[in-house]
C-alpha cells in the first residue's frame, strides 16, 4: 500500500557423526577437523566412547543447528535479480519467513533471556535518558527505579517511541553466533551487492503500549561511517497486524541526492515521498532497509500488546569512519569505544565491528 501522505522529519534521534542405527565408522568428523579413531575396542568399552562421542556430536550439531543460522537453498532462490533490484530501487524489502518456526522460538529466547538482566534494563533505561535530557542526566540515574521515574512524565504523554536495548550480542555468546549466521551474511552482502559485510550493532525494540511514533529518520544518519554501504534487518518478534505498528518506508528516499544537495533537511517534506507501510508480518518474517532510507513507525495504543523487533545493522567490510571529530550521536554506545581507537577516517576493521563469513 503506497500512499503520498504528510511526514515531518525530525531529526533522531562443524560433518557430525551420522548415528542413526548403525555403528560409527572409523572416521567421526567434527566440522572441519578430522578424528581417527582406534581400533575398534571391546563392546564394553566402544560403547563408553560411542556414548561420549554420542553425545559431543549432538552438543555440536544442535550448537551449529541452532546458533549458526545456514543459507538454505530458498534463500539462494529468493534472493533474485530481481528482488535485489527491487531493493536497489525502492531501498527497502520484505522478506517473509526468513526464519523458520524453531529459529524464531531460540531467537526470542535468546533475546528475552539476554535483556531481562538487570544490566541490560539498566542501560536501556540510561540510553532513553541520554536521548530525552543528554548524557549528564544518564550518568546520575544510578538505579531502574530512579531511570523509570525520570521517565513516567515523557511515557504519560506518549512521548517515548520505545526502549532499546542496544548489542545484546555483546552480552550473549549465543545470540552472537545468531547475529553472525551465514543466513544474514547472505542477505545482507548481497543486497549491498558487496562481498563481505561486518555487523555494526544489534538492537531490540520494545514498543511498550502507549509508547509513541518512532520519528523519521535514515540509520546512516545516526552511524559513524563514510560509506552508502550500509542495510538494517527489522525482524518483529511478535506479530504485526496490517494495520499495526510495523515500520513505514519513504519509497526510494536513500537515492534522494537532490534533498542533501540542494534542499535544507529540516523543511516538511510533506508529499515528497510515496510511503509503503509494511504491515501484517509474522515472527520469522523481516524487512530490509538501506542505511539511507527513511522510514518511522507509528505509536501504540495504552491498551496494545508490547511490539517487540530485533534489528542488525550490517556495514560493507572496508567502509571507513567519517572525517572529522567523532560525533557521539544517539547511537553512540554502537561505536565509541572502537571508533575513538580506530580514528578518524579510519577502515573499519576491529573485533567489536565482526567480520561476517564469505557466503
Ligand atoms: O522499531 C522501530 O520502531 C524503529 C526501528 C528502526 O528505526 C530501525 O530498525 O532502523
Amino acid at each position: 500500500m503506497a500512499a503520498a501522505v504528510s511526514m515531518p522529519v525530525t531529526p533522531v534521534t562443524g560433518q557430525l557423526l551420522r548415528f542413526a542405527g548403525t555403528p560409527p565408522s572409523e572416521q567421526l568428523v567434527f566440522g572441519s577437523h578430522l578424528h581417527w579413531l582406534p581400533p575398534r575396542p571391546t563392546r564394553r568399552s566402544w560403547c563408553t566412547s560411542c556414548l561420549l562421542a554420542f553425545s559431543l556430536a549432538r552438543t555440536a550439531q544442535r550448537s551449529q543447528r541452532l546458533h549458526q543460522l545456514p543459507v538454505r537453498d530458498e534463500d539462494r532462490s529468493r534472493c533474485s535479480a530481481e528482488v535485489m533490484l527491487d531493493f536497489e530501487r525502492k531501498g527497502f524489502l520484505k522478506m517473509p519467513q526468513i526464519l523458520a518456526p524453531e529459529e524464531v522460538d531460540l531467537l526470542s529466547e535468546l533475546v528475552s533471556a539476554t535483556c531481562s538482566s538487570e544490566e541490560c534494563m539498566l542501560e536501556a533505561l540510561r540510553h532513553q535518558i541520554r536521548v530525552q535530557y543528554g548524557a549528564a542526566s544518564a550518568t546520575a540515574c544510578s538505579d531502574i527505579d530512579s531511570c523509570r521515574a525520570k521517565l513516567r512524565d515523557l511515557e504519560r504523554r506518549g512521548e517515548i517511541s520505545f526502549l532499546q536495548y542496544f548489542n545484546l550480542h555483546r552480552h550473549s555468546g549465543e545470540l552472537r553466533e545468531l547475529a553472525l549466521s551465514p543466513r544474514f551474511a547472505f542477505w545482507a552482502s548481497r543486497l549491498l551487492g558487496v562481498p563481505r559485510v561486518r555487523l555494526y550493532q544489534d538492537a531490540l525494540f520494545e514498543k511498550r503500549p502507549g509508547d509513541g511514533a518512532t520519528d523519521w529518520h535514515s540509520d546512516l544518519g545516526l552511524a559513524p561511517f563514510d560509506t552508502n554501504s550500509f542495510v538494517t534487518l527489522w525482524l518483529p518478534l511478535t506479530s504485526i497486524s496490517m494495520k499495526g505498528s510495523s515500520l513505514v518506508y519513504a519509497i526510494s528516499s536513500h537515492k534522494d541526492f537532490a534533498l542533501p544537495f540542494l534542499g535544507d533537511v529540516d523543511e516538511d517534506l510533506s508529499g515528497r515521498y510515496k510511503l509503503q507501510r509494511t504491515g501484517g508480518l509474522l515472527p520469522g518474517d523481516a524487512t530490509a532497509h538501506h542505511g539511507w532510507t527513511l522510514h518511522s513507525a507509528a505509536g501504540i495504543a495504552k491498551t496494545a500488546p508490547p511490539r517487540l523487533a530485533w534489528t542488525l545493522g550490517f556495514v560493507a567490510d572496508g567502509a571507513r569512519l567519517r572525517r572529522g571529530e567523532l560525533v557521539l550521536g544517539e547511537d553512540a554506545v554502537s561505536y565509541e569505544a572502537w571508533a575513538k581507537e580506530l580514528g578518524p577516517g579510519a577502515r573499519v576493521e576491529h573485533p567489536m565491528v565482526p567480520l561476517l563469513p564469505t557466503v
